[in-house]
């Protein structure tokens, strides 16, 4: 593979579904042959005047957000930008994420869809990666000016030529708005090339990139609003950083306007500004992660606003304890879906007439009758149901590769083109897993995935630090909170200098340690590996 990839190339770099399974899930229908894009398009046909997307600040109807999204498409092909270049998309919850999103998949770029937490590490590694040579971002945001961001970013990534920033743009780009007859007589884009970029949750450093194909992701945000039923009378809060997968097509924004729905986006998910969103918009849909979903349940008590509009209460990214589901249909009126979900494809739903204790016990059972799953022990083997093993996938709309990663490549699918989730599970005669705990190596603080040796990489860059194990330890608020133990060499640094250490080399605020334990040593296995296992014992 080249070590740059031409702008304009997607597909260098890019593993495709063999012919024949292509051929299957074409054949069943589920793939439609349509430019991502057309999500909105064809809804903007059908209404154009019932209400799209809205932030605190606007509402745009399906036509003004069709034209604005066209408007921006154009503005990107008139600054140079070209169909199949890769733009890194990092903003706020807000209408401009979305118009910024819908404008670079109407001009058949890519965008990579980074999260508002990322910071220089991990956006200058996706960039280089994806070989970008855009980055957009909002001027600054929660006491963050992203500005400097991609200040660094350019002069790491000299290729990342344009940089467009959303409200005040310094010696940056504003945000382009194009006439959109310079879009006429542009190829459609192959709707099995990559549509977008997620980013995965990371498991082995940083992360990786997902190419989410036109025809993989659409089938996704459709299949997924139709086992939330929803129809255009629907309007959905997203509450987590819209970019994740969950709230962008599980169903998320592209489920709910594939539909004719109304989207809300809000940075702030606390309860008291989202359950005032919820009275005011009639908000009938939302989707959470489990620390999230327990301070909501526990807001219900003394939360003033009228919430009698939400219907479903999705939860995921990370598992839901029983009693907190159990709490939660009870606060919501029974509302609660259980999510399990990875950027890389499969998802699982509970749904709406699965048995109360199906709903509370289980992360739900896969969305298509087309996705194949497998549940392997340590050699491989398949578990009988009802045993934990870790859980393989492959199917219509997951992924049979990293983009740009042949090693992981390697260690993360099987021969067969099997994704190994790292995820250890438990399958009912139902049919629905149970998620029982991650094989590989990363912490799931409130939904995030943080990988622990890409903190640790970053605390041995410490001159006083000699070793360190990260761990994720128990947190009733977090679900797991980041313990890094290290063992030093001369004074060891105490925790809000490490935390001031690793902002410094550029590490994302949700992976910094919540606790440092300074140790002698650190246990380590037969082989002389460090025993993480053990050392979460010590520390619990
Ligand atoms: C979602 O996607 P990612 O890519 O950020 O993280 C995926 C990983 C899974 O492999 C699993 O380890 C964990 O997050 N996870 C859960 C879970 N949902 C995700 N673990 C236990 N219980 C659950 N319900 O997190 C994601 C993507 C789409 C929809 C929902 C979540």
């Amino acid at each position: 593979m080249p070590d740059v990839i031409a702008t304009g190339d997607l597909t260098t770099g890019f593993t495709d579904q063999p012919i024949p399974a292509a051929a299957r899930y074409r054949d069943a229908g589920l793939w439609l042959d349509l430019p991502l894009w057309r999500v909105l398009w064809d809804q903007a046909d059908a209404r154009p005047d019932a209400p799209a997307i809205s932030d605190a600040d606007r509402t745009l109807s399906y036509r003004e957000f069709v034209a604005a999204a066209q408007a921006r498409a154009a503005g990107f092909v008139e600054t140079g930008l070209r169909a199949g270049d890769r733009v890194i998309l990092q903003n706020q919850n807000s209408v401009d994420f979305a118009i910024n999103l819908f404008g670079l998949l109407r001009a058949g770029m890519a965008p990579v869809m980074t999260l508002p937490a990322h910071r220089i590490n991990e956006i200058a590694h996706l960039a280089r990666t994806a070989g970008a040579v855009g980055y957009i971002c909002h001027d600054r945001s929660n006491d963050f000016d992203y500005r400097g961001l991609a200040r660094e970013l350019s002069e790491r990534e000299p290729t990342v030529k344009s940089i467009f920033v959303t409200g005040d743009p310094a010696e940056f780009s504003p945000l382009p708005d194009g006439d959109p007859g310079s879009l006429q007589g542009a190829p459609a884009p192959d709707p099995d090339a990559p549509a977008l970029f997620l980013v995965s949750g990371g498991t082995t450093g940083l992360p990786k990139l997902i190419a989410r194909t036109h025809n993989d992701y659409r089938f996704n945000a459709q299949l997924s609003a139709e086992i939330a039923a929803l129809t255009s009378a629907d309007t959905y809060l997203v509450a987590l950083p819209a970019a994740h997968n969950f709230p962008l097509a599980c169903p998320g924004l592209l489920g709910v306007l594939s539909v004719g729905g109304h989207t809300v986006f809000t940075g702030n998910p606390s309860p008291d500004n989202t359950f005032d969103l919820i009275e005011k918009h009639h908000v009938s849909v939302v989707a959470l992660v489990p620390a999230l979903a327990q301070v909501w349940t526990a807001a219900t008590e003394w939360e003033p606003a009228d919430i009698s509009s939400l219907r479903l209460l999705q939860v995921g990214g990370a598992k839901l304890a029983e009693p907190d589901a159990l709490a939660a249909n009870a606060a919501f009126g029974g509302a609660v879906q259980q999510v399990f979900g990875m950027a890389e494809g499969l998802i699982c739903y509970t749904r709406a007439d699965d048995d109360d204790a199906i709903v509370n016990r289980t992360q739900g059972r896969p969305m298509s009758d087309l996705d194949e799953l497998r549940i392997v022990d340590d050699n491989g083997a398949d578990v009988p149901d009802g045993s934990e093993g870790e859980l393989l996938v492959r199917g219509p709309y997951t992924i049979r590769g990293y983009y740009r990663a042949e090693e992981h490549n390697a260690r993360s699918f099987t021969d067969d083109g099997f994704y190994r989730s790292g995820d250890r599970v438990r399958r009912m005669p139902s049919g629905h897993l149970m998620v029982t705990g991650r094989i590989k190596d990363t912490i799931n603080r409130g939904g995030e995935n943080v990988a622990a040796d890409d903190v640790e990489e970053n605390l041995l860059a410490h001159p006083n630090i000699r070793q360190a194990a990260v761990v994720g330890l128990p947190d009733p608020g977090l679900g797991e909170k980041i313990c890094a133990a290290i063992v030093t060499d001369g004074p060891a640094p105490d925790l809000p200098a490490i935390r001031a250490f690793l902002s410094d080399r550029g590490l994302a605020t949700f992976k910094q340690p919540d606790q440092l334990q300074v140790v002698r040593s650190l246990p380590v296995t037969a082989v002389g590996k460090i025993d993480k296992r053990t050392l979460v014992a010590q520390l619990t």
